[in-house]
């Protein structure tokens, strides 16, 4: 009797136990730099909703929107320790973990969104996603951010001369610090989340980011003018820590990838639509914004395209140039 009711307790620990193992769930924190319902935060959900779904939530997100873990640098560095699983970011400061994203932070090498979806899409993109693992990261997807441009308190920018003397809050980017000193302006690396104040106190001048980014951080409430500069086409990449992705299964691996595919849609959609009308929002606020000769700006770049041709190799450059 008492053998068997033992027995009965161990069938029930046992059939609990294996009820435990097949509800069990892990949950994955991901952390970015914009808002909830920035290009970035609607990548995130959609990300997370089709992880859900298609684990049948053995997987599930726990965002961290705005900066709640840090700056793009340290959140990097974090995904890497695995202390914290993945990130959606700009390029900003991976070319300092994976050198060979530097190349597709070069201004003026995108002519537009569809150019540079194409590149990144297809086999150059792709390769510059597979030397991630060496660095202990896994990029899962390529995302976006948009065509950067300039915001400042002191006076329109039409020509690179306007730039001249100016402290322009840049990325912890030596392309992006290149270019701008190049322009002939004083570039100020700095993490996102310092930006908002750093540009109310005046300790910079100005900044440059994409419109929905402009949107998302409400920097236009800080900056007097926006002009279209669209220097540089600013990528995003959704990594993870290299040792979550090693444990999934194979099937599993396939759902975050289906994932992403779809997260990427939502978030250029975000992109386009931010970009269709964002600027009436800006100009609504009292911001002036103007349109410039982008020759002008690409002109005085190319004392910059000397150090580029000779670190990322002209060959390299002219390659995604070419992508029609
Ligand atoms: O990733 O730091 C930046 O200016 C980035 O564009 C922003 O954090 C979005």
């Amino acid at each position: 009797m008492k053998v068997s009711r033992l027995a009965a307790h161990l069938v029930a620990v046992l059939g609990f136990s294996i009820s435990l193992a097949a509800n069990a769930q892990t949950v994955l924190k991901v952390g970015w730099t914009n808002t909830i319902d920035s290009h970035y935060g609607i990548a995130m959900t959609t990300f997370g909703d089709e992880i859900a779904k298609r684990t049948n939530g053995r997987y599930k997100l726990q965002y961290f929107p705005a900066g709640a873990l840090g700056g793009e640098r340290e959140m990097l560095e974090a995904v890497q320790l695995g202390t914290q699983d993945l990130i959606i970011t700009s390029t900003g400061p991976v070319g300092n973990f994976v050198a060979e994203t530097r190349i597709v932070d070069i201004p003026f090498l995108f002519r537009d969104y569809a150019h540079a979806r194409k590149v990144l899409d297809g086999p150059i993109g792709q390769d510059i996603l597979a030397k991630f693992p060496a660095k202990g990261l896994v990029a899962i997807s390529w995302m976006e951010n948009g065509f950067r441009h300039v915001t400042n308190s002191k006076k329109p920018i039409v020509t690179p001369e306007d730039l001249k003397g100016m402290k322009i809050r840049t990325m912890e980017n030596k392309v992006h610090m290149e270019a701008f000193k190049a322009m002939g302006a004083l570039p100020t690396p700095m993490n996102m989340n310092e930006v908002f104040t750093a540009l109310q106190t005046g300790t910079v001048d100005g900044q440059e980011n994409p419109i929905p980014v402009i949107l998302a951080n409400k920097l236009y409430t800080v900056q007097k003018y926006l002009s279209l500069t669209s220097h540089v086409y600013s990528p995003a990449l959704l990594i993870l820590n290299k040792g979550l992705w090693d444990k999934l299964s194979a099937a599993d691996k396939a759902s975050f990838q289906e994932a992403a595919k779809i997260a990427l849609v939502a978030n250029r959609k975000k992109v386009n639509d931010d970009e269709a009308n964002g600027i009436a929002v800006i100009e609504k606020a009292g911001t002036l914004v103007n349109k410039v000769d982008l020759s002008l700006f690409q002109k005085a770049t190319a004392s910059a395209y000397v150090q580029y041709n000779k670190d990322y190799g002209e060959a390299n450059i002219k390659k995604i140039q070419d992508v029609k």
